[in-house]
């Protein structure tokens, strides 16, 4: 078993919270209440902007610390899509009639955004930082295309959403980062190791308090 997997076992509970929460499986039913997903969707425009400079610092670290440097490509595709990402939150944010300049983060995103920050710092490693990186990816990847099997009644507004994150593309992109993050991991000491997992905990929960924000239960 890889680092990550056996991590993910330990931690089903707190996994299994982030990635099949009551707000996805709410747009998986169509009982979505749609307050609930256009405060998600100005909440996560205001969070994308804060990921960007997390994901740089992430290439920055690649730069000096990865010994494979086809690295520097997998995350470099990583800044594109959130290229991409910021300008269909705009469109869909007129959309939905939701003014993205008028909003201000509410205390979880905030929380959230301090803890990127923080991931930011240089004397964070290349291995802790890409682990979360793969993690806060995953969780979108994981929760968004459980709304897109076969058997889900995702309202046809929403699926373009869903396809953002859940789509096949974005899955590879996933298990790429998943890959170098093993990769780094078990060559790092066991400090390092034991940072990972702690901060893989921390930003599943983080995750679930994030859904649970939009949901309007915090
Ligand atoms: C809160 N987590 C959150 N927002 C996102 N856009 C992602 C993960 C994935 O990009």
């Amino acid at each position: 078993m890889t680092t990550i997997e056996t991590w993910i076992n330990n931690h089903e509970s707190v996994y299994k919270a982030a990635t099949r929460h009551s707000f996805i499986i709410s747009i998986r039913h169509g009982s979505v209440d749609l307050s609930s997903f256009k405060r998600w969707l100005g909440q996560d425009y205001l969070f994308v902007r804060k990921f960007v400079p997390f994901v740089g610092s992430v290439l920055v670290k690649a730069c000096k610390e990865s010994d494979d440097e086809s690295d520097m490509e997998v995350i470099l595709s990583g800044l594109a899509s959130l290229n991409d990402e910021i300008s269909w939150f705009k469109k869909e944010a007129a959309k939905w009639d939701v003014q993205l300049s008028a909003i201000a983060p509410l205390q979880t995103n905030q929380n959230y955004c301090r803890f990127l920050e923080s991931l930011m710092q240089p004397d964070v490693s290349y291995a802790v930082a890409i682990t979360a990186f793969w993690a806060i990816e995953a969780v979108y990847q994981m929760s968004f295309a459980h709304c897109l099997e076969d058997d889900a009644k995702t309202p046809s507004e929403l699926r373009e959403a869903c396809e953002r994150w859940g789509n096949e593309g974005f899955g590879k992109y996933c298990d790429s980062l998943k890959k170098i993050a093993n990769r780094c991991l078990s060559k790092g000491s066991n400090d390092v190791q034991v940072k990972a997992e702690a901060m893989l905990l921390q930003v599943l929960e983080l995750e679930v308090e994030f859904w649970s924000m939009s949901d309007g239960q915090i």
